[in-house]
């Protein structure tokens, strides 16, 4: 049982330099940590809502102060010496106060600062490593440490849409630790970058994520450049480096139709064209390979690819239980996308991620192309037995805390990274 004593927030800038949120939560018994929240920017639309001001003449009216003043007025004035005797009665709390479906009069931002700060402030308080405090809220203790999927080009909305889709993410697969698969995806990265080099002349422009955004003429080129990244970086595509995508397809569909390298294709071509990328190049998963309403194409797409690729969904499902519960009925996928922002709390993230698991489900814990310094996630990702990690390229300070944190917590537990399944690690 803890009681919070005070909250407080500001508005701070993340990696795309827009206004987030930080808060402060200090409990009674004098702990205290802080927490700030990431965005997206190919957002889904079943997402809980973040409060921006819009108030055009300041930051284009991306603005967070009254999210910021709802956390340091009503969220405070309702929350102040209060009994929160577990996460889950804080968040419930924090969804009944604001009282929509989709947290959008005090701001899913503020709700989700306010719900890790809490979380923070209790394992000060245990005085135990935040990922064993999300283990304990998990009922499990991990054994293992999440497999890395890493940004390597990015595509779409990250990168001023050179190429349609978002993201090709090299998957480090035969080292068994996250140090070997950072040690890997440095080599695939140079490597990346001289052939961009010499192709395009091409100085290392990145996009929102730190992936490298070369102007390749198509989608299939710029997979194709990642497998010969992998080799050039002296690394069997598949058996040492396979790769996964997000496709991110909801932002090229309109009216039955995606509209990908010029060409228009209905949901059965798509499906048809994954699948001969899946025969031509390793890859592993496919996220978001249909748009996020696309719900009848879905079940097609996991059959097709079935086995062979993790059907991922993102948008598709927003972290949100009941699109979960759905997709589990029409077997539309397997596999999970969690991002605990989609959702707003905790409590509701954890929900989605026991629905997904109840099916048999892989889990991807995702950060968002806008993050901060916070590294929360890494610790979320460990502590909920995430079989993956998703956490963009290897550059930029907003992704290296994640993986320094990574690197933290394998120093300290030395746990493995469990194999990709059907691949041997530490070969
Ligand atoms: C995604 C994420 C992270 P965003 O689509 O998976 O890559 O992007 O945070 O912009 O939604
Ligand atoms: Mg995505």
């Amino acid at each position: 049982m803890s009681r919070i004593h005070t909250l407080t927030a500001s508005e701070i800038l993340d990696s795309r330099g827009r206004p987030t949120i930080r808060a402060i939560c200090t409990l009674t018994s004098g702990a205290s940590a802080a927490a700030s929240v990431p965005s997206g920017a190919s957002t889904g639309e079943a997402e809980a809502r973040e409060l921006r001001d819009g108030d055009a003449r300041r930051y284009r009216g991306l603005g967070c102060r009254r999210a910021v003043a709802n956390i340091n007025e009503e969220i405070s004035r309702a929350i102040a010496g209060r009994e929160c005797a577990s996460q889950a009665d804080l968040d419930n709390f924090l969804i009944d106060l604001d009282g929509t479906h989709n947290k959008a009069r005090l701001g899913a931002n503020a709700i989700l600062a306010v719900s890790i700060s809490f979380a923070r402030a209790v394992a000060a308080e245990k005085e135990m490593p935040l990922y064993l405090h999300f283990a304990s809220l998990l009922g499990r203790v991990p054994e293992t440490l999440p497999r890395l999927t890493i940004n390597l080009f990015s595509g779409g909305k990250h990168a001023g849409k050179q190429v349609a889709i978002q993201d090709v993410l090299a998957v480090p697969v035969s080292p068994s630790t996250v140090d070997g698969s950072l040690v890997m995806m440095y080599d695939v990265y140079q490597a990346a970058a001289g052939l961009i080099y010499q192709r395009y002349g091409m100085r290392l422009l990145t996009a929102d994520e730190g992936g490298l955004a070369p102007p390749a003429d198509s989608a299939e080129a710029l997979v194709a450049l990642a497998v010969e990244s992998i080799e050039a970086a002296g690394y069997r595509p598949g058996e040492d480096v396979a790769i996964a995508l997000d496709v991110a397809s909801s932002h090229f569909y309109s009216d039955g139709v995606y509209t990908l390298d010029r060409e228009r294709m209905s949901s059965v071509e798509m499906i048809a064209m994954l699948e001969s990328w899946a025969g031509k190049f390793p890859i592993v998963s496919i996220e978001d390979g249909l748009a996020e309403n696309d719900w009848s194409h879905w079940p097609a797409l996991r059959q097709t690819l079935d086995r062979r690729v993790l059907v991922l969904g993102d948008d598709f499902l927003c972290t949100n239980p009941s699109r979960i519960e759905r997709a589990i009925g029409a077997r539309a996928c397997d596999a999970l996308l969690l991002k605990v922002n989609q959702v707003g709390t905790l409590t509701e993230a954890l929900h989605a991620l026991r629905l997904a698991r109840s099916a048999g489900w892989m889990v991807t814990v995702s950060v968002r192309s806008g993050e901060t310094e916070d590294n929360w996630a890494a610790d979320l990702a460990v502590g909920w037995c995430g079989d993956q990690f998703k956490n963009g390229s290897i550059t930029q300070s907003e992704r290296l805390s994640k993986y320094n944190r990574l690197l933290a917590i394998e120093d300290e537990t030395g746990w493995p990274i469990t194999a990709w399944p059907g691949r041997a690690a530490g070969s």
